[in-house]
């Protein structure tokens, strides 16, 4: 996988590339991140990346030019291949783990970092191909929505991950769990690790059991009950088995309801 990031700030990534998950995927081949420095697009001494805005007002805007230059280049060095270009911005559609995962499916995928007050429009309208916000919050740069997108990609692509059960496990995973626990858009059940008593707080005795069918039904009860207390929004849009109904019944019966966290939509 191939992402080319345009930025006016390519050492901020320097440090996620260096570590982890990145620096595993790219040492393994599975992606290759190139960045690029909007202002070697640029045609002036001052390699000048914004003006002030049409129409007056406060802040300054991304000029068209340096983007559509950059994304020739791009193009340029990948004939006729075709692929996404998509703006990082507040106005795009929310990165969900279903857009991380259709976003996956696609060998190359190109961003674009804005900065300060906006871009000028005619890069949402006539450059880029889709537009990406990853919450309804204000960052005064796309880079770090970019970072967020090529990690949240990163980890869905083939050999990746070590254990290819932990990511079908992970809360929003769009598959059921074998070990129980998250997936299928749910949120992930509790984990343990040792001492089994840490300063009288106890591990959960089924986990010790050894028990797998059990310990299965635990973990998803737990990570059913985990969702519905804490995010019950996304309970409304998964589809449950019958055994997860059932689970789920069981714990309306037996906890306290949902915690009243604000998110917009409750
Ligand atoms: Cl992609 N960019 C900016 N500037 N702010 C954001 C964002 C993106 N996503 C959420 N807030």
């Amino acid at each position: 996988m191939l992402f080319d990031v345009v930025t006016i700030f390519p050492e901020f990534f320097a440090s996620i590339l260096e570590h982890g998950l990145l620096k595993r995927a790219r040492a393994g081949g599975q992606v290759d991140i190139r960045l690029h420095d909007l202002r070697d697009f640029t045609d002036d001494r001052h390699r000048t990346v914004d003006d002030r805005p049409f129409g007056g007002g406060p802040g300054m805007v991304f000029k068209p030019e340096p983007l559509f230059r950059a994304v020739e280049r791009v193009k340029a060095e990948t004939p006729g291949e075709t692929f996404p270009v998509i703006l990082l911005s507040p106005q795009g559609r929310l990165l969900t783990q279903a857009v991380t995962e259709e976003l996956a499916r696609d060998p190359h995928l190109v961003l674009l970092c804005g900065r300060y007050e906006g871009i000028d429009e005619r890069v949402a309208e006539h450059l880029a191909t889709d537009e990406v916000s990853i919450g309804d919050y204000v960052l005064s740069g796309g880079e770090l929505a970019a970072a967020v997108l090529i990690e949240a990609v990163t980890r869905l692509l083939p050999g990746v991950l070590g254990n290819e059960e932990s990511r079908e496990q992970d809360s929003f995973a769009g598959t059921a769990s074998p070990a129980g626990g998250g997936g299928k858009g749910i949120l992930d059940c509790p984990h343990y690790t040792r001492p089994a008593d840490f300063r009288g707080w106890k591990v959960p005795e089924v986990l010790l059991s050894g028990n797998h069918e059990e310990i299965y039904q635990w973990r998803r009860r737990r990570a059913l009950e985990k969702t519905w207390r804490k995010r019950p929004d996304l309970l409304a849009s998964v589809p449950l088995n019958e055994t997860d109904r059932v689970l789920l019944e069981q714990v309306k019966g037996a906890v306290s309801p949902p915690v009243a966290h604000s998110r917009g939509d409750s």
